[in-house]
């Protein structure tokens, strides 16, 4: 059996195969106080002040990455979160979810139509089924006997957005084969999973009772096969939660993430002895060993461990996550990279 020693060894042989450019500060990560909650990207912000004033009143970890998530689900100006984000090939605004709980328990929802926040549609699965993932048109049906509203989720810009792409795409059946150019061609969404095509917010809580909860939501990659699922709602790839260790949850490209059950993994490498900055950065390690082609691709890991340490780690410069306790309210940070 590997100690944690040997763990970390393996861990930095990796790195250094991969050409790591890291600073030895990006190694360490950041430890927040009791409670805390941390999300991706810079739309996380915002999101972790909805959840903020759930934690600083002491309330359970679940309510606050539930109310954070809602945030960019209902902000008309994130195209890739919830209502207004942009829709598949075809035009059908498409979206995923995953919520998962301190015991365990888990919801999730994903191709789920019509409806503004599948972060909640996902808790109701989590909490009123015997079930953890509904999709498609059955949890449209799901949804609205819970009483959420139907919706016309398609803004008229990303309506216009979608038709602008419309006119150059060549509707091949692959995974952002538009965008396979990184936006050089069109100028319009650089990187998949990267800084404008990026397409979820992953969210994680310690409340202060020290139970961790997390969070998943997206409208999945910008104009994408019809009943493509990404790894949002997958729970282990895009979210993973097991409260005697800490949490893990991902954004990027999520074909990549699901190849490698990423946030499961996260989780387990810091059960192993790692920090969270390590586990995220071996996990990261592990996508471009196995397909070292992913360097033109983005995704990012976010984790955070019972002590409130946080660790995040992307294949690519760009990723930010957003940090929040009682002594900083609204920070963010680069994500560290390994080009
Ligand atoms: C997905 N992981 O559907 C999501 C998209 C994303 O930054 O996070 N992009 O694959």
């Amino acid at each position: 059996m590997l100690n944690r020693r040997g763990l970390i060894g393996a861990s930095m042989a990796g790195s250094a195969l991969l050409g790591a450019r890291a600073a030895s500060a990006d190694e360490a990560g950041t430890r927040l106080s009791k409670p805390c909650v941390i999300s991706t990207w810079d739309f996380g912000v915002p999101a972790n002040q909805a959840a903020w004033a759930v934690l600083s009143k002491g309330g359970r970890a679940l309510d606050a990455v539930e109310a954070g998530a809602r945030i960019p689900e209902q902000d008309l100006k994130n195209h890739s979160v919830g209502r207004a984000g942009y829709p598949d090939r075809d035009g059908h605004v498409s979206l995923d979810a995953s919520i998962m709980d301190e015991h365990g328990n888990c919801g999730a929802v994903a191709a789920l139509e019509h409806i503004a926040h599948p972060i909640s549609v996902a808790r109701a699965v989590m909490e009123k089924t015997p079930h953890v993932l509904l999709v498609g048109a059955g949890a449209l049906q799901f949804a609205q006997e819970q009483g959420f509203p139907r919706e016309d989720l398609l803004t008229p810009e990303s309506r216009a957005a979608w038709e602008a792409w419309r006119k150059d795409a060549k509707y091949q059946p692959k995974a952002n084969s538009e965008v396979g150019d990184y936006g050089k061609t069109s100028g319009q969404l650089g990187t998949p999973g990267g800084k404008g095509n990026h397409d979820t917010i992953g969210m994680l809580a310690l409340d202060a009772q020290g139970d961790l909860s997390g969070a998943c939501t997206t409208s999945g990659m910008a104009w994408k096969l019809r009943g493509r699922v990404g790894d949002s709602p997958i729970v282990g790839a895009g979210l993973y939660v097991d409260n005697e260790v800490g949490a893990a949850t991902s954004t990027g490209v999520g074909e990549e993430v699901i190849r490698n059950v990423g946030s499961f993994l996260v989780v387990e490498l810091m059960r192993q002895g790692r920090s969270p900055q390590e586990a995220c950065k071996e996990a990261v390690a592990r996508i471009l060993k196995k397909k070292p082609a992913a360097r033109d691709i983005q995704v990012g890991f976010l984790a955070i461990n019972k002590q409130g340490e946080v660790g995040a780690w992307a294949i690519q410069k760009g990723f930010t996550y957003a940090l929040c306790d009682a002594a900083s309210q609204d920070r963010l940070l680069p994500g560290a990279s390994f080009y």
